[in-house]
């Protein structure tokens, strides 16, 4: 694909531009050109997939189900695709999205490479001026982010990272070519669900692993295992009543979601019931019960399941009571799904390093010194997550109506309809964005549905001869505070958690998702439809292209 040069004045027009080439914005731009638009995508990475492309580190696993995570909006596509493990490593489902783009002749529309960095609504003209780093200048009638809810990787600002003289990494930023740790001694901080997958994995090569951990977390076996021929073509052969199916649950996601309050049963049935659940695996455990996420009692009940288990299984009674968490409810940190993480500190080479009694002081050159002691490691690798959910967008300069920032706007958190659009900002759209089920579901499932509301909306549009999208004030105020309520009715605003934006000092403390229920929350987007789009306001665009306000708005002098 020809590059842009930099120093002309030309812009480019398109009818939509997406920011990312991953799930969501594959899918969307398959969708955008079966509207007979002129699309561009735009991907910072060298290769399309997203977060599955920036996540190499060791053990990176998705934790649903191979047969679930994958596009349902093509039935060869998920007829003919073969998985085979139970849950799908990194390189598989990267294999997987190459594939995509290729069957569906997506590449063609892909810039790689090419980040987005400044994007400003031009008023007159009712259309977007995008920049991008590599000198891009486009003028778009609408914009829509496919950035990802776990993109933007954070490294703590640990004093003395620069003097550090062995390696470094980021599990979000991991390198193209395999990083051997034989013999080497491996210092990892960070104990979600990307320290738990990579932890066990680097243990196997390394000399010595020194794991940092400031809060412990629930996590539950995969059990992971490679999926039969007979398995893979019994849920084939049911995939759209499966999907159907999947579509109406909380998550998205088909596990067994039991319809009994954890009191319903007296103890041992309930001990049974969880221990069948830890058998079967993943995150399944936290459906065990119906009021796990509501109430704290239930909660705690199923809690202490998990933590007899860290008992049972890890030797020295000291790590594994560091290893069990006691300052949050199980599931409203995201639920952590492993293969022989708790086993791992059974292994003479690898040691605990509780951060809360000892926090770290500073990175020398040898390793890392905490209040208590130096440990001398040749690498470090930075399991320390995300500025999540809006962290992709706050890295692109984006201005709305009157030059405001959307950065500026959610100040004081992030502010909606429905997850897809905000006031102020026309025809900006978001796929999985905040106010939206987003990550506590199977994204895939989140964003097809995000994407066909927003190529239904733009239908609609085209068909009725409109140019202009944005939501209602009021509709936004009315949908925020419905998040609210709800994610108040459970123990998720109890946690510090980066749901609720506590991993980024600064970060308002709002809980980014919507907590109402996947199936719920499609219904209520199919309501809005059904009622002519209630909520958003439509308009037509003053017709005049006017250059000069273009640049005007861009600041950018009119060559
Ligand atoms: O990040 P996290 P992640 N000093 O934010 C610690 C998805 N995902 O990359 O809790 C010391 O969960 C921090 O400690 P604390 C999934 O949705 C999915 O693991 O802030 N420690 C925490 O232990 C997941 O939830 C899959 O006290 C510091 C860790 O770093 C999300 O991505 C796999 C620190 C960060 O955990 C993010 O997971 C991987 C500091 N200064 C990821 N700063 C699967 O599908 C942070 N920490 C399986």
């Amino acid at each position: 694909m020809n590059r842009a040069d930099p120093s002309s004045s030309t812009y480019t027009t398109f009818d939509a531009v997406v920011v990312g080439a991953g799930f969501a914005g594959l899918y969307m731009l398959y969708r955008l050109r079966q509207l007979g638009l002129r699309v561009r995508a735009y991907e910072a990475g060298d290769g399309v997939g997203g977060t599955w492309y920036w996540n190499r580190y060791p053990g990176a696993r998705c934790d649903v189900e191979s047969m679930q995570y994958s596009y349902s909006f093509s039935e060869d596509l998920q007829r003919e695709w073969h998985w085979t493990e139970r849950y799908p490593q990194q390189e598989e489902i990267l294999r997987y999205i190459n594939h995509v783009a290729d069957r569906f002749d997506l590449r063609r529309d892909i810039q790689l490479e090419t980040r987005v960095i400044k994007a400003v609504h031009d008023e007159k003209n009712s259309q977007w001026t995008v920049l991008t780093d590599r000198g891009d200048k486009v003028v778009t009638r609408f914009l829509i982010s496919a950035a990802g809810c776990l993109s933007a990787g954070r490294v703590p600002d640990i004093t003395g990272l620069d003097s550090f003289k062995g390696k470094w990494f980021h599990t979000g930023n991991w390198p193209h070519e395999k990083v051997d740790f034989t013999g080497r001694r491996v210092g990892v901080i960070g104990t979600g669900s990307s320290g738990i997958q990579a932890i066990p994995v680097i243990a196997r090569e390394a000399a010595q692993v020194v794991v940092f951990q400031r809060t412990p977390n629930f996590s539950i076996p995969a059990w992971n295992r490679p999926l039969t021929e007979e398995e893979q073509l019994a849920w084939k052969a049911k995939y759209p009543e499966h999907r159907e199916k999947a579509r109406r649950t909380r998550s998205g996601i088909l596990y067994e979601y039991s319809q009994r309050a954890t009191n319903d049963v007296n103890e041992e049935e309930r001990q049974q019931e969880y221990e069948r659940r830890w058998k079967r695996g993943g995150a399944n455990f936290t459906h065990a019960f119906n009021d796990i996420f509501i109430n704290r009692e239930s909660n705690d009940k199923a809690a202490e399941f998990v933590r007899n288990k860290i008992r049972c299984t890890v030797k020295d009674p000291k790590v594994a009571e560091l290893l069990s968490p006691n300052d949050h409810a199980i599931g409203t940190k995201r639920i952590c799904v492993d293969t022989d993480y708790y086993e791992t500190f059974n292994l003479e080479h690898v040691s605990l390093v509780d951060l809360r009694a000892t926090p770290i002081q500073e990175i020398v050159p040898a390793g890392i010194r905490t209040d208590a002691a130096t440990y001398e490691l040749d690498a470090i690798v930075f399991a320390t997550g995300y500025d999540a959910v809006t962290g992709s967008l706050d890295r692109i300069e984006i201005r709305g109506r009157g030059g405001k920032a959307l950065k500026d706007k959610w100040s004081e958190g992030p502010r909606t309809y429905l997850g897809l659009m905000t006031a102020g900002f026309p025809n900006l759209f978001f796929i999985t964005g905040p106010g939206s089920p987003s990550v506590l579901t199977n994204v895939v499932v989140a964003i097809e549905q995000h994407v066909d509301w927003i190529s239904r909306c733009l239908q609609h549009m085209q068909a009725e001869d409109l140019d202009v999208a944005e939501p209602m004030a009021a509709a936004e105020n009315e949908w925020v505070a419905h998040v609210n309520e709800v994610a108040d009715k459970t123990l998720f605003p109890s946690t510090k958690s980066w749901y609720m934006g506590a991993n980024v000092p600064g970060k308002p403390r709002v809980f980014l998702p919507y907590v109402g229920g996947f199936g719920n929350y499609t219904s209520i987007c199919e309501e809005v439809v059904a009622e002519g789009y209630r909520g958003v306001r439509f308009g037509s665009a003053n017709a005049a292209k006017d250059r000069a306000a273009v640049d005007e708005a861009f600041s950018m002098p009119h060559r």
